[in-house]
This record gives C-alpha cells, sequence and structure tokens, in this order.
C-alpha cells in the first residue's frame, strides 16, 4: 500500500526482537531516538494494561541507515529486543474473537501458540516506532498530531472504574478513540482511482490494526441532512476558511487543508479469564478457551498505534506529491509548492 515510505516488521510476541526495515527515510534526517523511545512508553501505558508493560521497558535500537545521528537515505533497520523472550506452553483452545481458529487453519498449524505469537499486538511496538520515525519527518513541515479517548466500555466518565470492575470480573473493555493531525498540506490523496484515496489509505492502515472494528473520518453523517452535514466556505482577507469541519479534512479522497479527524472503534480484548465456550481443537471436545496474561483494556495504547499508522501514510503521501531524496530537497519542493 505505501509506495514511497515502506516498511516490513518481523518478530514474535516472546521472540528474540522485534524489528523493521524501513525503506524511503529521506537523508540528512536528524533522528532523535529519546523521541523514538518517549512513544514507545506512550505504547505501553494506559489504564487496563497487562503486567507484561511493567517487565518490559521497550527502547530501540538502530542498527543501519544512519550515520552520526542522520539518515544516510540508506534502508533504516530499527530492533525492539523482547525482556520475556521465554519459550511458552502450547495449546489447543481456541479463544474466540482472537486469530486461533481461522490462523490454525489458513496456514496449517498444529500449535495455536504459533499462530499467537504473530498475531499478537505485541508487535504494534515496532510499528510504533516506525511511526515515531514517520512522525520526525512530520516534524520538518510542521505537522504535528494528537489523541484521546472517546468512549471506554459505555462511557468516558470513570473510565479506570469500568476497567477496575472489567478486570474484577475476568472480563475485558474495548472503546473508540480520535487521532487529529494538524497543519496538513492541501492536496494529499487523490479521486483518481480507487486506491489512491487519502480516506481509504487511512481507513486500511488504520483498520490494519488488531482489534479495530470500525474507522471514521470526521463527524458521522448519519440522521443529519446536506446542509446540516456540510462544511460551507467563506472568504476572510480573500482567504478561504470554513467555520466546520464535519468533513474530517478530506473531501473527494483529497486532504482540503483543514485537520484531519480520523476515529476508530476497538473491540474488547479476546483473551479473557472469563473464558467463553469453544472447541479443543486437538481433542474435538468442548471446553472453555485458553486463557493466560492479557490485557484488560488497550483503547490508550491504540490510540499511539494509530497515530503511528497514520503517520507512516501521510509520509508517504508527502514524498508522493513533493518528491526527493534528502530531506533539504522535499523541504525546498514542499515550500516552492
Ligand atoms: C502486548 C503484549 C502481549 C499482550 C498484548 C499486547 O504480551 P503477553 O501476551 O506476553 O502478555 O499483553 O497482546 C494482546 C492483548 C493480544 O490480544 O494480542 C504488547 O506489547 O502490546
Amino acid at each position: 500500500m505505501l509506495n514511497k515510505f515502506r516498511f516490513l516488521t518481523a518478530g514474535e510476541s516472546h521472540g528474540k526482537c522485534l524489528t523493521a526495515i524501513i525503506d524511503g527515510v529521506p537523508s540528512n534526517l536528524f533522528i532523535d531516538v529519546d523521541f523514538i523511545n518517549n512513544e514507545l512508553i506512550r505504547r505501553q501505558m494506559g489504564y487496563g494494561r497487562s503486567s507484561r508493560m511493567q517487565l518490559e521497558k521497550d527502547t530501540v535500537e538502530i542498527t543501519a541507515g544512519i550515520h552520526n545521528g542522520k539518515t544516510t537515505g540508506a534502508p533504516v533497520c530499527i530492533v525492539i529486543y523482547n525482556k520475556d523472550c521465554e519459550e511458552k506452553d502450547s495449546f489447543s483452545k481456541y479463544r474466540p474473537g482472537h486469530a486461533d481458529f481461522a490462523g490454525s487453519v489458513k496456514y496449517n498449524l498444529s500449535d495455536l501458540r504459533d499462530v499467537l505469537e504473530r498475531s499478537s499486538a505485541r508487535k504494534t511496538a515496532i510499528e510504533v516506532a516506525v511511526g515515531a520515525i514517520a512522525k520526525i519527518i512530520l516534524k520538518e513541515f510542521d505537522i504535528y498530531c494528537s489523541s484521546k479517548i472517546l468512549q471506554i466500555g459505555n462511557s468516558l466518565d470513570n473510565f479506570e472504574k469500568e476497567i477496575d470492575e472489567a478486570k474484577a470480573n475476568g472480563d475485558s473493555l474495548g472503546g473508540k478513540f480520535e487521532v487529529v493531525y494538524r497543519n496538513l498540506p492541501i492536496g494529499l490523496g487523490s479521486y483518481i482511482q480507487w486506491d489512491k484515496t487519502l480516506d481509504g489509505k487511512i481507513a486500511k492502515a488504520v483498520m490494519s490494526i488488531g482489534g479495530i472494528k470500525a474507522v471514521e473520518i470526521g463527524e458521522s453523517p448519519l440522521g443529519k441532512k446536506g446542509s446540516e452535514y456540510h462544511d460551507e466556505l467563506f472568504l476572510n482577507n480573500e482567504k478561504i476558511c470554513r467555520k466546520t469541519n464535519n468533513a474530517g479534512g478530506i473531501e473527494g479522497g483529497i486532504s482540503n487543508g483543514e485537520d484531519l479527524v480520523v476515529k476508530a472503534i476497538m473491540k474488547p480484548i479476546p483473551t479473557m479469564v472469563k473464558s467463553l465456550n469453544t472447541v479443543d481443537k486437538n481433542s474435538m471436545t468442548e471446553c472453555k478457551a485458553h486463557f493466560e496474561r492479557s490485557d484488560t483494556c488497550a483503547v490508550e495504547s491504540c490510540s499511539v498505534v494509530a497515530e503511528s499508522k497514520i503517520a507512516c501514510v501521510l509520509v508517504d503521501e508527502l514524498l508522493s506529491k513533493f518528491g526527493g531524496d534528502s530531506i533539504e530537497e522535499i523541504k525546498k519542493h514542499y515550500k516552492d509548492s
């Protein structure tokens, strides 16, 4: 999906490390490793996370593509070492809602552990590190983001209490969050072909995060008339302005210069003490689902992952539109546009 800023990741939840190779990082970009590590801390925080987050102190090691703190234009390789990297037990009781059933059928794996290890949300740690590098590029263009939780369980008030209650009952909670990117140029994405729309790319990037069931751009148009929903334009000192941003910064698949507003809904985590009814793959008998350490709620962390995924799409679009190999060249093209 990404053409200019591409990456692949590898690594298992309890393997030695998580790795990413990023291609397309412009040269002469100062990589602030502290910033990347701070993003990793943000992903680990949030109310309702499991004890694994106390165990891991995610920090990144850059093993290629950087000299004297700056990128050279070569692929950037990054690594996060797992502290919990011991061999874990096999299991055969499918967890409903997780990848266990479909994954084991698809890859013909007899041990559901082999599905869990790669489908785990642990891999979002390295995705956040990649996203942090994308954010470093966006900063060069004064593009910044923020995110907030809109709902956990049934509401936003008292969500810590709701998480405590869910935990005490061996249950889990999902929710909804919002990511906003500010100061985007007009013209990222296109309506020319279906696979070039900015909203389509963002929806795919956010939907690819395990647990996400819905992505929205801007305000929901449901129940609103056209005259109530669309953002009228007016002139202010010959500058075209808008009073509202219901469209969330995208019209016709193209960024329109308003804030990019992305909302997403995360389902409750499927690994629960209160195990659901399932089937044991080996004995082919009905039983309770496999349980092991898990989060009660990871919506806050997920918003950080979504920020990162969107950052990668935005950098890819910036590089496609303004082009160049060094950060100086891209900034020049951007300034001249
Ligand atoms: C996660 C690490 C995992 C889980 C969680 C996310 O570690 P462990 O399985 O050792 O506890 O805590 O993964 C899931 C909840 C999931 O459903 O995949 C992490 O680093 O974010």
